[in-house]
């Protein structure tokens, strides 16, 4: 039995949630109240931080980490490219990852400046999507879910217009035909 430890605001556990239902992997979920969160939470993750990935006596944290076990321990549907060089691209942006949410937390903190790094993040962004229909490349894949929490909350919760970035507007609407990402944005929309 597959169980995440979880909480509903949090991006990172995002990604997890998205793997779960594109592989449709059975689970429960153990929702961590993050403003009071339980000592036990620290035996699971000496970070005191979700998203937690329990199978069985196996527990494992980082997200990333989380997605990458669940694409080889489910390789069904895959959601890297079977393609090395293309697959290579995908985990590059995966590795890049704080070059968006530097800026995207800096502009949560109200720091001065943040908004146009985060804008020269989306542009970036949207330059990589011009070339390829998605972050993951040709089909939608772990690039796109590691990013997707993010852009969906910087239009909900930070203002941010994605018609400045034509090709990252058609990417959310392309993904968000998918019952994963629309479950997310649901629950995105009941915080
Ligand atoms: N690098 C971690 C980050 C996880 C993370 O920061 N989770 C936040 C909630 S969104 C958390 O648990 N924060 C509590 C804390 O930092 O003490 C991952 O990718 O899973």
């Amino acid at each position: 039995m597959i169980t995440l430890y979880d909480a509903d605001r949090c991006p990172y556990c995002a990604r997890v949630r998205i793997v779960l239902a594109e592989k449709r992997i059975g689970h429960e979920t153990v929702v961590v109240d993050l403003d009071d969160r339980p000592a036990w939470i620290y035996e699971k993750n000496p970070l005191g931080r979700v998203p937690v990935l329990e199978e069985d006596a196996f527990v494992l944290p980082e997200s990333a980490v989380i997605n990458e076990y669940l694409e080889e321990r489910y390789p069904e549907p895959a959601l890297w490219p079977a393609d090395p060089a293309e697959r290579a691209h995908g985990r590059l942006l995966v590795e890049r990852f704080d070059s968006l949410s530097r800026p995207y937390y800096a502009v949560r903190r109200g720091d001065e400046d943040a908004r146009d790094r985060l804008d020269e993040q989306l542009a970036s962004l949207d330059e990589v999507l011009a070339g390829r229909k998605y972050l993951t490349g040709r089909e939608f894949g772990l690039a796109d879910i590691a990013y997707l929490p993010w852009i969906l909350r910087a239009e909900s919760n930070l203002g941010v217009d994605l018609e400045s970035f034509p090709e990252l507007a058609e990417w959310v609407e392309r993904v968000s035909e998918r019952p994963s990402v629309a479950a997310e944005r649901a629950v995105l929309a009941a915080l």
